[in-house]
């Protein structure tokens, strides 16, 4: 089914010039690409985002990271794309994520700190959610 998700580059893939080949990687899936932008993110923003982590020992760490430069954001839509791009991007933890994902091949985990350069959502539910919380109300998915 027709869909769409929400990605974030965090500032890893960013520093590391990894936007390009991962972009590529999304249009060869059949992706599509739609409200491309930079950001600078707030705390209270990555706090609501990551509010299902905000508790966790590593969260402080996290934070810091995602408010210390910018973030790119886009809407993916295509088939089935909440699934597909979680697929593209690879388990959560780089050392854990097969080789051919985005984490997988890009990611990495230094002095303890999963640095895994991209986000996507979960589910259908979270990306309406995270969405709205990013782009605000002008911004509807179907
Ligand atoms: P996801 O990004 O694969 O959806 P979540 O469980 O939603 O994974 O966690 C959000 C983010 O929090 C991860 O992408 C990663 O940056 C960080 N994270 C999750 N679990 C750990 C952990 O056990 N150690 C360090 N960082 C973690
Ligand atoms: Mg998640």
């Amino acid at each position: 089914m027709k869909q769409s998700t929400f990605m974030i580059f965090k500032p890893d893939s960013i520093e590391g010039n990894h936007v390009q080949p991962i972009i590529e990687r999304i249009f060869n899936a059949g992706l599509e690409i739609s409200h491309f932008k930079a950001v600078i993110a707030t705390p209270e923003l990555i706090e609501q985002h990551y509010a299902h982590i905000a508790d966790k020992p590593f969260f402080k760490a996290i934070e810091d990271f995602m408010v210390k430069g910018p973030l790119y954001i886009a809407i993916l839509t295509g088939e089935d794309a909440v699934n597909t791009w979680r697929g593209l991007m690879g388990a959560t933890n780089p050392e854990a994520a097969e080789q051919g994902t985005i984490r997988g091949d890009f990611g990495y985990v230094k002095n303890g700190q999963v640095f895994n350069m991209v986000h996507g959502s979960d589910s259908t539910d979270n990306a309406k959610r995270e969405i709205e919380l990013w782009y605000g109300k002008d911004v509807t998915i179907d």
